[in-house]
């Protein structure tokens, strides 16, 4: 029978069960935007997960759009990743990196010499981002030229093999919350009139090449893509037929045979019914593993895999909170709660410190 807890090959990565620890920004990297030493602890605790998904990590300095966020684009940031996924190896886990780039969700003071944030638009999003200045509004961005494109997406291609010199089992593409790719996805955002904008093909094509480029240099077996049909996240107003648009994505990537895709149902973080859609009818264009994310409880979980509604379920927040979370559905004991003022920046409190069901709970 087949449960949460049943191993799983998705592509090329064998998993030892289906409870995937969900990509999660903490904000905690050291200078040179390199994930600090804390974060092998962190991540070596979760390790029991079928899979972990790391925080979403740039792929260049300019597809940063918070501060002390890791990347994952030099020899530095490879070494420091390197010490985390030997850690996850060690303990029988695996792990891919998230490739991201925010796009106009960013401030120029994150940028590289103060520039102006590229996206699909130089519409600004009506949105704050976490600066050295604490919450400020997201800058107003500059539309990438066509000419641009392929240089970006080669920085996609370059952060994928990077993930791989640094020991990931391969990556997940963030195409997800509002962030670049979804700022061209989406007709509400995306005001193109070249190629990349207008018809659901054109504003699908930067995904569909990313993911080419990506699967091309790593196997499409180790590259798995988040998507948020809906969210309304950081800004991202509804598309104006968003079955539609994600079902020919999906379509398009068919041939890639992806390792997984990763469906945020409703709003992220948010309800899961924050507006209608057809997750069913966007799977059915898709032939390979289906990862659901969105408040899953333990009973819902276990009856998406059981049911065959899903293949995977990954947990954000409560793997944040609950290291032991895989033994905790296996026991159905109960759950840590979340203290959300460590969310974000900051050290080992809230981070390393959250007790596993062996340890007593210390004041
Ligand atoms: C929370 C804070 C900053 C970034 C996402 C990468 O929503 C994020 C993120 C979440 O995908």
């Amino acid at each position: 029978m087949r449960t949460l807890f049943s191993p799983l090959r998705v592509g090329e990565i064998d998993l030892a069960n289906r409870i995937v620890m969900a990509p999660l920004t903490r904000n905690r990297a050291a200078p040179g935007q390199v994930p600090s030493t804390l974060a092998i602890d962190y991540y070596r605790q979760r390790a029991t997960a079928g899979l972990i998904i790391s925080e979403a990590t740039q792929i260049s300095p300019a597809g940063q759009g918070y501060l002390d966020t890791p990347g994952i684009y030099n020899a530095e940031q490879v070494a420091a990743w390197q010490r985390i996924t030997a850690a996850v190896h060690a303990e029988g886990g695996r792990m891919v990196a998230q490739l991201w780039h925010v796009g106009r969700i960013s401030h120029v003071s994150l940028q590289p010499e103060g520039q102006a944030p590229v996206s699909s638009t130089a519409r600004r999003a009506d949105t704050k981002t976490f600066t050295s200045n604490g919450f400020v509004d997201v800058s107003t961005p500059r539309a990438l030229r066509t000419d641009e494109i392929p240089a970006l997406i080669a920085s996609y291609r370059h952060a994928a093999r990077c993930a791989l010199d640094a020991g990931f089992d391969g990556v997940e593409v963030h195409g997800a919350n509002g962030y670049l790719i979804e700022q061209f996805l989406r007709d509400s955002i995306n005001d193109r009139s070249d190629e990349y904008g207008g018809s659901i093909a054109n504003r699908t094509r930067l995904l569909v090449e990313v993911m080419q480029a990506v699967a091309g240099e790593i196997g499409g077996g180790r590259t798995g893509l988040r998507l948020s049909p809906v969210t309304p996240a950081n800004d991202a107003a509804q598309d104006s037929n968003p079955q539609a648009l994600f079902e020919h994505a999906l379509t398009q990537l068919a041939p890639l045979q992806l390792a997984f895709i990763e469906v945020v149902e409703g709003q992220t973080a948010g309800p899961r019914d924050f507006a209608p859609f057809d997750y069913a009818a966007l799977r059915s264009r898709f032939n390979g593993p289906w990862m659901v994310n969105n408040g899953y409880q333990r009973q819902m979980a276990l009856d998406a895999v059981a049911t065959g509604a899903a293949d995977l379920v990954s947990f954000g927040r409560p793997f944040i909170c609950n290291p032991d979370l895989v033994r905790r559905l296996r026991e159905n004991a109960a759950w840590n709660a979340l203290d959300p003022s460590t969310l974000y920046g900051g050290g080992a409190k809230g981070y390393t410190d959250y007790p596993t069901l062996d340890e007593p709970v210390t004041a």
